[in-house]
């Protein structure tokens, strides 16, 4: 698909110069995004301009500096793999890289390692065979905007998160060539991107040295077959299969392994949930007892139906959405209610790309009642974990996996 077409409102000639950065993995100075339409998402305060940067259709925009984008819902209903150009963006630090040079650009690797390495594009991708995993990237926040109470964070619909193909070198076949040392606890991951001001701390993420060394993280340089989009990370980003999107750092430039717990800002103070299975305490608490994100909990939604669409009373609907869960073990079930959860119908699941992937889940149903109907799914992996009832709640708003419920007009 093109991503460059009308609905983002770029002439012919934006399009021309916009076509070439995009073959080349590059974007202009200053990046900038091209109005174009409103998407209204359904909390308060929820109207989000519709945006096109470089290599990206129209996207809904939640901040300017660093660009914020998240994927219009709809995108999740025509395919399985959320196409390079929706893919959404997400940045922490405001002086993001605009032009990188594959022919120069270094991935480092120091730290606790017997031999340190400085790799070109083409030396990490001699280390080995290519692997691939169909993997979900989803923000720790994606879906904020539901929390009630609210909380402060970008408010985010259900769009900060996608699916694709990742393909690259394993993490632990870089780790091996630089020779780990015994004394390695974690092994931290920093990106090109860097703040403005000097007080503001890096963007820099830690794994503990076992998963590390698990067959899952890689250092991919492609997405669903192309290279990454610049906004996704170009040249290179680490891919954590099953765990949030915080740790799949962008631009990935530096791996050092360290003898101790990592204890920069974005570990040890930003991205924490409740240290308790649930991930929740009661709405409106501090969090006592807090640990790092990890894992992305079971969740599903239903994407061939739309907030509040009418439909008529007694026809058929054909039912379509998506399930995913990061524990490895794959959705193993969904099933659906049209009546608060009192009883729920099973669904069918589609195509299997993998226990990282979103899966597809098919039904038919018939509306039975006038008015307005509340539609709820919800997922179950093989481990037997499922959806909350209630929304969680915490002060980050991080890791919403409740049970959706989407409203709908029976006329
Ligand atoms: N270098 C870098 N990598 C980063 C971030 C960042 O701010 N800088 N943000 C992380 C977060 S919080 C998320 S949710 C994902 C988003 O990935 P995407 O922008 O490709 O969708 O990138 C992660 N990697
Ligand atoms: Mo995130």
């Amino acid at each position: 698909m093109n991503p460059f077409d009308k609905r983002g409102g770029l002439d012919r000639r934006h399009f021309l110069k916009a076509s070439v950065l995009a073959s080349l993995g590059l974007a202009t100075q200053p990046l900038q995004g091209l109005a174009a339409s409103l998407e209204q998402q359904p909390f308060a305060n929820g109207e989000r301009e519709l945006i096109a940067y470089p290599q990206k259709r129209p996207l809904m925009r939640i901040t300017t500096r660093p660009p914020h984008l998240e994927t219009p819902f709809e995108v999740f209903n025509q395919g399985l793999l959320t196409p390079n150009d929706a893919f959404f963006v997400r940045y922490h630090l405001a002086n993001i890289p605009t032009r990188i040079d594959p022919q120069t650009y270094r991935l480092k690797v120091l730290g606790r390692v017997r031999q340190p390495l400085d790799l070109s594009l083409q030396a990490l991708k001699a280390l080995g065979e290519p692997v691939e995993w169909v993997a979900v990237n989803q923000c720790s926040g994606n879906s904020r905007g539901y929390f009630e109470p609210r909380v402060f964070g970008a408010q985010l619909g259900h769009g900060s998160m996608g699916n694709a193909r990742w393909t690259g070198v394993p993490l632990r076949r870089v780790l091996e060539q630089a020779g780990v040392e015994d004394n390695a606890v974690q092994v931290t991951f920093r990106g090109l991107d860097q703040p403005i001001l000097p007080t503001t701390p890096t963007f820099t993420k830690a794994l503990d040295i076992n998963h590390a060394l698990a067959p899952e993280p890689l250092i991919a340089w492609s997405m669903n077959g192309e290279d990454l989009p610049l906004l996704n990370g170009y040249p290179i980003r680490l891919v954590v299969p099953g765990y949030f999107g915080t740790y799949w750092t962008k631009h990935l430039s530096e791996i050092e392994v360290i003898d101790h717990e990592f204890e920069g800002f974005f570990m040890s103070k930003a991205y924490r949930v409740p240290a308790n299975d649930s991930l929740s305490v009661p709405p409106g608490s501090e969090l006592k007892d807090s640990r790092p994100i990890t894992v992305i909990p079971v969740r599903s939604f239903v994407t061939s139906l739309s907030h509040e669409q009418r439909l008529p009373l007694g026809q058929l609907q054909a039912l379509r959405g998506i399930a995913f869960d990061g524990s490895g073990s794959g959705i193993q079930s969904v099933e659906f209610s049209d009546d608060n959860g009192l009883t729920w119908q099973p669904t069918r699941l589609g195509e299997n790309l993998g226990p990282y992937s979103f899966r597809e889940w098919l039904a038919d149903w018939k509306p039975r009642q006038r008015g307005i109907v509340q539609l709820q799914v919800r997922a179950r992996n093989a481990q037997g974990q499922t959806q909350p009832t209630t929304p969680i709640w915490n002060p980050g708003g991080y890791a919403r996996h409740s049970i959706e419920s989407l409203p709908l007009h029976i006329i």
